[in-house]
């Protein structure tokens, strides 16, 4: 008999294929009334696959009595209630360095773009504005100060990249990172004091919720620029919008928000913001080799009861 999974949001449609061939997996997102299905049936589930969008929270794990495993698409496990797993003894894996190199092409993509203002001259050349008049001079990026919240995996990717631009990177992170040949700074004001652009790269959570705050934005200052592939909770976003509006900030690149897909609308009419679908990991070959590794976690834990990629 196939394990009995349960998949909480939609996911890739070969991820899907893949699940079903190997597991009996029941969509709970085409179920009318998700809570009274649970009710019924929770009970029968011993793995659930889910993504960094859906989660898993208590409630979820508490409706579903013989859970053991939770495979998250995505690295970033902040909708995942880890200690309710903990309490329970459910293990849970996610997708870590499948995603690193394509999402930090993803932050250098918008370092650039806010800076040079890619976005904004295409939009120019669209409104048919060319023969009217020149596209005012943007910023440059080779040489400037690059500050990273979080050298992780990703953190240290973009770093990687920084190198190829002549850009000096300092970060900072909870703890310093030995060896790292980037100097750390003791706060996250300190680095957006330094940096011109900041870049955030660190995990979301509650650990890490509106770290870049109001003091943080006011520290990178009127020349400054802040870029988030992260999580829009690390950010306070109403004070982040405040301080694009007053100009307090030269600009802002963001992949990620609060409330996504939910974007504040006063943003649309900044053409010094780049404002992207939380696509930071959504090429073709990263989502397959996410897909890949879900997939690997979940045979791996009914066939030997090891995790590949087991969140620590
Ligand atoms: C999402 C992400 O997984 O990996 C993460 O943490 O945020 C993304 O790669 C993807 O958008 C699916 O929800």
């Amino acid at each position: 008999m196939k394990p009995r999974v349960l998949q909480h949001g939609r996911l890739m449609a070969s991820l899907e294929r893949a699940l079903a061939e190997h597991f009996d997996v029941h969509p709970l997102w085409q179920e009318a009334d998700p809570k009274a299905f649970l009710r019924a049936h929770g009970g029968e589930f011993t793995g659930l696959a889910t993504s960094a969008r859906f989660g898993a929270d208590r409630a979820l794990m508490e409706a579903m009595p013989r859970l053991a495993v939770i495979a998250n698409f995505g690295v970033g496990i902040d909708t995942i209630d880890l200690e309710a797993a903990r309490e329970r003894g459910v293990a849970v894996s996610n997708t870590p360095d499948v995603l690193t190199d394509c999402v930090a092409d993803l932050a250098l993509g918008l370092v650039i773009d806010v800076a040079r203002r890619l976005s904004a001259a295409d939009r120019f050349v669209r409104r048919g504005d060319w023969p009217k008049g020149q596209f005012p001079l943007a910023t440059r990026v080779w040489g400037k100060k690059l500050g990273i919240v979080g050298l992780g995996r990703i953190g240290a990717a973009i770093a990687r990249r920084a190198g190829g631009f002549d850009m000096p990177v300092r970060y900072h992170s909870r703890r310093l990172v030995e060896n790292s040949p980037y100097e750390y700074e003791a706060s996250v004001t300190a680095l957006a004091s330094w940096a011109d652009f900041l870049v955030v790269a660190c995990a979301g959570g509650a650990a890490t919720r509106h770290l870049v705050s109001r003091e943080v934005i006011e520290a990178l200052g009127a020349g400054g620029y802040l870029v988030n592939i992260s999580r829009g909770s690390v950010v306070d976003e109403a004070a982040l919008v405040e301080a694009l509006q007053a100009g307090r900030i030269a600009g802002a690149a963001l992949d990620v928000f609060e409330d996504e897909p939910n974007v504040p609308p006063v943003l649309f009419a900044l053409d010094n913001v780049v404002l992207l679908p939380h696509i930071a990991s959504a090429t073709h070959e990263t989502r397959q080799a996410m897909a890949d590794c879900v997939l690997a976690n979940l045979r791996s834990w009914f066939d030997s009861g090891r995790l590949v990629t087991p969140v620590p």
